[in-house]
């Protein structure tokens, strides 16, 4: 019986007393701590009828539990599908439909809203709060530590992250044991982790960058993490002593850099800082080498592919660009017409390799569009290979606002914006924002003679929509820029408002 994911990352921590979790109450979790209750974790899944293969979808505040969930899904066979908290009941009532996810599990506070949908969609639903109690943990509580770990082949789904689309409608990409295997091996090793690191780990753990990146990487090599519920900067300040590597988006360096305790003394201890999810200012990179003496590793990756580039962990760290393409992830730049462009010039960035994904689950036609049949995913990024080799983005194919790491699609929002009352049209775009690098604009044309109702507009949004997608302005136009094809300008738009938010 074999397991790849479970076994590699997990399993072979059983029964060891070195530390995996440091939590912020200064008390810490074994690996065979956490194993245990992820093993009890397990037969709940099994009890609740959820077989190798069926979705357990999850949307609780980050706690070692939560990632208990995760190592129990993996150990069980069952698909990981992580929720971010911001969620509201609409967005969420989509995902749980979409993935036709057996079990729910949500917070305490969520239980009300939540009931409803999962009772329609014939899910059955638990508990976990941010301390991790909840009916969940009860029901663990009577369960063996120990679980007979289900067989599972490369191939299989080991979990689904939703990412929205250019149509407004969020898709399951569907990510295998070996595309999580390969990366969190290939990672570990790049960056040289061992069993002596410990990561800081603030991201949120219900999406790529903090689920497979950091937490794969350190399970991985063995290592420990400093693990707190969020970005907190006292808390980042505190820990940063006792840790030897962190892994942010652009907003922690810049915020890091602003607060007069980040000190060249307080990152001493620390043997590298890794970026991504979100273009790094070179601004921000020569700033933090002049602070504190380490170059910021950069690395490229998406919810799709995990992680696809990096910039060399011995060799020069470029600012602006986002290094090389890891061990066995071919990387290729193409023109309009699928052919690969020659060296130095702009065009899409295309990969391929063991990290790439299956698929959007259930929606053939999107995953034709994107995933070629020679195994090449198109990224929808723009990017250029330079002399050297070194990869940089210089722009995206895709209308994609990335707001500090969280991706926003702008038809998502153009939909709401469209439906209100008194609004005709709409176009949403990204402007440069000081703290999330970039931020959200709604500029809407009202009907002939109307004047729309802004408030109500946003008291619409806030119940439809995550609150990081809100436009943080929302602008009346006469009528909205267009070419002659009648497509809209945002080009225009953007230049029009791009210090809307200038520091
Ligand atoms: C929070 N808010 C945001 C926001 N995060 N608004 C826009 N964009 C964001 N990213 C809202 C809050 O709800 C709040 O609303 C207000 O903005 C201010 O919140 P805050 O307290 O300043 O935010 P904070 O909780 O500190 O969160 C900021 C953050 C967080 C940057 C720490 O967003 C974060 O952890 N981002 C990481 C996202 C991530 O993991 N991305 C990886 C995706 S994987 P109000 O009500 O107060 O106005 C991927 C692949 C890859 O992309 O390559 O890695
Ligand atoms: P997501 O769909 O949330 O996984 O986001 C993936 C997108 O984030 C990519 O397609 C890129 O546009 C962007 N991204 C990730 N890392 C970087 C980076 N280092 N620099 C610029 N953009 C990045």
């Amino acid at each position: 019986m074999a397991n790849p994911l479970y076994d590699r990352l997990f399993g072979r921590h059983a029964g060891k007393d070195s530390t995996f979790l440091h939590l912020p109450d200064g008390t810490t979790l074994t690996h065979a701590a956490f194993l245990e209750m992820a093993a009890q974790f397990a037969h709940v899944l099994v009890d609740q009828g959820l077989k190798p293969g069926d979705r357990m979808a999850m949307q609780v505040a980050k706690s070692p539990q939560a990632l208990g969930l995760y190592a129990a899904c993996a150990q069980a066979g069952v698909v990981f599908l992580p929720l971010n908290t911001a969620y509201t009941v609409d967005e969420l009532t989509y995902f749980i439909e979409n993935s036709g996810s057996k079990l729910v599990v949500c917070d305490p506070n969520s239980e009300g809203a939540l009931a409803p949908v999962a009772a329609n969609l014939d899910a059955s639903m638990l508990t976990m709060g941010a301390d991790g109690a909840g009916s969940f943990a009860n029901a663990a509580a009577n369960f063996a530590h120990e679980f007979d770990t289900v067989s599972r082949q490369n191939d299989d789904l080991a979990a689904f992250l939703y990412t929205s689309g250019t149509t407004g409608r969020s898709k399951g990409a569907m990510l295998t044991q070996a595309n999580l295997m390969s990366n969190a091996e290939t990672l570990s090793d790049y960056w040289q982790f061992t069993d002596q690191d410990v990561l800081l780990h603030a991201l949120p753990i219900f999406h790529t960058h903090g689920l497979f990146v950091a937490t794969n990487v350190t399970l991985a090599a063995g290592g420990s993490m400093i693990f707190l519920p969020g970005f907190d900067l006292d808390r980042i300040i505190e820990g940063m002593p006792r840790a030897t590597t962190m892994m942010g988006v652009p907003t922690f360096y810049t915020r890091l850099l602003d607060d007069p305790r980040f000190t060249r003394d307080l990152t001493q201890h620390m043997r590298l800082f890794i970026s991504g999810s979100a273009p790094l200012l070179a601004e921000t990179h020569q700033r933090f080498e002049a602070l504190t003496g380490h170059r910021i590793l950069e690395r490229y990756g998406m919810t799709e592919t995990n992680m696809n580039t990096s910039n060399p962990y011995n060799g020069e760290r470029r600012a602006g660009t986002v290094g090389f393409p890891l061990p066995r992830v071919e990387l290729k730049i193409t023109g309009a017409d699928g052919n690969e462009v020659p060296q130095g010039e702009i065009g899409l960035i295309e990969v391929r390799g063991p990290n790439v994904f299956k698929g959007y689950w259930q929606m053939p036609e999107k995953t034709r569009e994107e995933l070629r049949d020679n195994g090449f995913f198109i990224t929808g990024d723009l990017g250029v290979i330079d002399a050297d080799g070194y990869v940089s983005i210089v722009g995206r194919n895709k209308d994609l606002i990335i707001s500090g790491g969280y991706n926003i699609y702008p038809k998502e929002i153009e939909l709401v914006l469209d439906d209100q009352p008194s609004v005709s049209e709409s176009a949403v775009i990204g402007v440069p924002h000081p703290d999330f690098g970039e931020t959200v604009i709604g500029v809407l044309v009202p009907e002939a003679g109307k004047s729309p109702d802004l408030a109500a507009i946003e008291q619409a949004v806030g119940k439809s929509l995550a609150r990081f997608k809100h436009p943080r302005k929302l602008v009346v136009m006469d009528a909205l820029p267009r070419n002659t094809m009648g497509k809209v300008q945002k080009n225009i738009l953007r230049e029009q408002f791009k210090d809307a938010f200038a520091g």
